[in-house]
Protein backbone atom coordinates (compact mmCIF):
# COMPACT_ATOMS: atom_id res chain seq x y z
CA UNK A 1 0.00 0.00 0.00
CA UNK A 2 1.49 3.49 -0.90
CA UNK A 3 0.25 6.52 0.47
CA UNK A 4 0.41 10.15 -0.24
CA UNK A 5 -1.27 13.26 1.18
CA UNK A 6 -1.48 16.71 0.02
CA UNK A 7 -2.31 20.07 2.40
CA UNK A 8 -4.29 22.56 0.21
CA UNK A 9 -4.17 26.35 1.32
CA UNK A 10 -5.50 29.06 -0.12
CA UNK A 11 -5.45 32.85 -0.53
CA UNK A 12 -8.99 33.39 1.25
CA UNK A 13 -9.52 30.90 3.82
CA UNK A 14 -9.83 27.87 1.49
CA UNK A 15 -8.05 24.67 2.85
CA UNK A 16 -8.03 21.17 3.24
CA UNK A 17 -6.51 17.55 3.06
CA UNK A 18 -6.80 15.26 0.44
CA UNK A 19 -5.34 11.79 1.25
CA UNK A 20 -4.35 8.60 -1.17
CA UNK A 21 -3.42 5.53 -1.22
CA UNK A 22 -3.31 2.73 -4.16
CA UNK A 23 -3.09 -1.01 -3.71
CA UNK A 24 -0.15 -2.72 -6.17
CA UNK A 25 -1.01 -1.51 -9.64
CA UNK A 26 -5.03 -0.63 -8.20
CA UNK A 27 -6.81 2.58 -8.96
CA UNK A 28 -5.97 5.33 -6.57
CA UNK A 29 -8.55 5.91 -3.76
CA UNK A 30 -8.70 10.09 -2.86
CA UNK A 31 -10.07 11.15 0.51
CA UNK A 32 -10.61 13.86 2.88
CA UNK A 33 -12.29 17.19 2.69
CA UNK A 34 -11.87 21.17 1.86
CA UNK A 35 -13.71 24.10 3.31
CA UNK A 36 -14.05 27.64 3.10
CA UNK A 37 -15.31 26.83 -0.68
CA UNK A 38 -18.63 28.68 -1.76
CA UNK A 39 -21.48 26.28 -2.25
CA UNK A 40 -21.26 24.73 -5.18
CA UNK A 41 -19.03 22.85 -8.07
CA UNK A 42 -15.50 23.19 -7.93
CA UNK A 43 -12.96 21.79 -10.55
CA UNK A 44 -10.84 19.18 -8.72
CA UNK A 45 -7.70 18.17 -10.44
CA UNK A 46 -4.03 16.85 -10.25
CA UNK A 47 -1.67 19.73 -12.26
CA UNK A 48 1.47 18.74 -13.50
CA UNK A 49 4.06 20.42 -11.15
CA UNK A 50 4.70 20.67 -7.37
CA UNK A 51 5.22 24.23 -7.39
CA UNK A 52 4.38 26.88 -5.35
CA UNK A 53 6.91 29.35 -5.67
CA UNK A 54 3.80 31.72 -6.66
CA UNK A 55 0.99 30.21 -5.17
CA UNK A 56 -1.22 28.00 -6.99
CA UNK A 57 -0.24 29.99 -10.50
CA UNK A 58 2.91 27.71 -10.36
CA UNK A 59 1.66 24.48 -10.57
CA UNK A 60 1.21 24.43 -14.31
CA UNK A 61 -1.53 23.21 -16.21
CA UNK A 62 -3.52 20.06 -15.50
CA UNK A 63 -1.05 16.99 -15.36
CA UNK A 64 -1.17 15.11 -18.91
CA UNK A 65 1.22 12.40 -19.71
CA UNK A 66 -0.67 11.25 -22.75
CA UNK A 67 -1.07 14.53 -24.49
CA UNK A 68 -5.10 14.36 -24.64
CA UNK A 69 -7.86 17.20 -24.25
CA UNK A 70 -9.61 18.09 -20.87
CA UNK A 71 -12.50 15.78 -20.33
CA UNK A 72 -14.49 14.10 -17.40
CA UNK A 73 -12.94 11.72 -15.28
CA UNK A 74 -15.43 8.86 -16.83
CA UNK A 75 -14.18 10.00 -20.12
CA UNK A 76 -11.44 8.07 -22.52
CA UNK A 77 -10.77 11.54 -23.61
CA UNK A 78 -9.14 13.01 -20.39
CA UNK A 79 -6.18 14.83 -18.64
CA UNK A 80 -5.06 11.94 -15.93
CA UNK A 81 -5.60 14.96 -13.64
CA UNK A 82 -9.27 15.33 -14.50
CA UNK A 83 -10.98 14.33 -11.23
CA UNK A 84 -14.01 16.26 -12.39
CA UNK A 85 -15.58 18.21 -9.58
CA UNK A 86 -16.19 18.35 -5.29
CA UNK A 87 -19.43 19.59 -4.11
CA UNK A 88 -19.14 21.89 -1.24
CA UNK A 89 -22.76 22.32 0.59
CA UNK A 90 -24.25 25.17 2.71
CA UNK A 91 -21.56 24.87 5.44
CA UNK A 92 -18.69 25.44 2.61
CA UNK A 93 -17.15 21.88 2.85
CA UNK A 94 -16.45 19.12 0.66
CA UNK A 95 -16.20 16.05 0.58
CA UNK A 96 -14.18 14.17 -1.54
CA UNK A 97 -14.22 10.27 -1.89
CA UNK A 98 -13.17 9.03 -5.56
CA UNK A 99 -11.45 6.16 -7.10
CA UNK A 100 -9.45 6.89 -10.35
CA UNK A 101 -7.48 4.80 -12.38
CA UNK A 102 -4.85 7.54 -13.99
CA UNK A 103 -3.17 8.69 -10.94
CA UNK A 104 -0.65 6.22 -9.61
CA UNK A 105 1.44 6.94 -6.26
CA UNK A 106 4.16 4.82 -8.43
CA UNK A 107 5.81 4.39 -11.47
CA UNK A 108 6.58 6.60 -14.67
CA UNK A 109 3.39 8.62 -14.27
CA UNK A 110 3.05 8.98 -10.70
CA UNK A 111 1.09 12.02 -8.82
CA UNK A 112 3.85 12.25 -5.83
CA UNK A 113 5.58 15.82 -6.16
CA UNK A 114 2.40 17.22 -8.08
CA UNK A 115 -0.09 19.06 -7.12
CA UNK A 116 -3.79 19.21 -6.24
CA UNK A 117 -5.65 22.18 -7.36
CA UNK A 118 -9.72 23.32 -6.48
CA UNK A 119 -11.23 25.39 -8.48
CA UNK A 120 -13.53 28.56 -7.73
CA UNK A 121 -16.09 27.49 -10.46
CA UNK A 122 -17.17 24.61 -11.61
CA UNK A 123 -14.79 22.29 -14.43
CA UNK A 124 -17.05 22.02 -17.62
CA UNK A 125 -15.83 18.70 -18.44
CA UNK A 126 -15.00 19.76 -21.69
CA UNK A 127 -18.54 20.04 -22.90
CA UNK A 128 -19.23 23.98 -21.92
CA UNK A 129 -18.36 25.20 -25.72
CA UNK A 130 -15.78 27.91 -24.21
CA UNK A 131 -12.40 28.67 -25.81
CA UNK A 132 -10.72 27.44 -22.31
CA UNK A 133 -13.20 23.73 -22.20
CA UNK A 134 -11.13 22.08 -23.48
CA UNK A 135 -7.81 22.96 -22.06
CA UNK A 136 -9.21 23.33 -18.01
CA UNK A 137 -12.94 22.96 -18.23
CA UNK A 138 -13.06 27.27 -17.73
CA UNK A 139 -13.28 26.27 -14.34
CA UNK A 140 -12.17 29.79 -12.76
CA UNK A 141 -9.84 31.14 -10.62
CA UNK A 142 -7.28 28.46 -8.63
CA UNK A 143 -8.53 28.71 -5.09
CA UNK A 144 -6.30 26.22 -2.76
CA UNK A 145 -3.59 24.05 -3.91
CA UNK A 146 -0.82 21.77 -1.81
CA UNK A 147 2.00 19.45 -3.37
CA UNK A 148 1.16 15.61 -3.03
CA UNK A 149 3.75 14.16 -0.91
CA UNK A 150 4.44 10.66 0.07
CA UNK A 151 3.16 9.28 3.79
CA UNK A 152 4.11 6.29 5.54
CU1 LIG B 1 -7.13 22.73 -12.06
ZN1 LIG C 1 -7.85 18.80 -17.57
Amino acid sequence: MVKAVAVLSGSEGVKGTIFFTQEGDGPTTVTGSVSGLKEGLHGFHVHALGDTTNGCMSTGPHFNPAGKEHGAPEDETRHAGDLGNVTAGVDGVANINVVDTQIPLTGPHSIIGRAVVVHGDPDDLGKGGHELSKSTGNAGARVACGIIGLQG
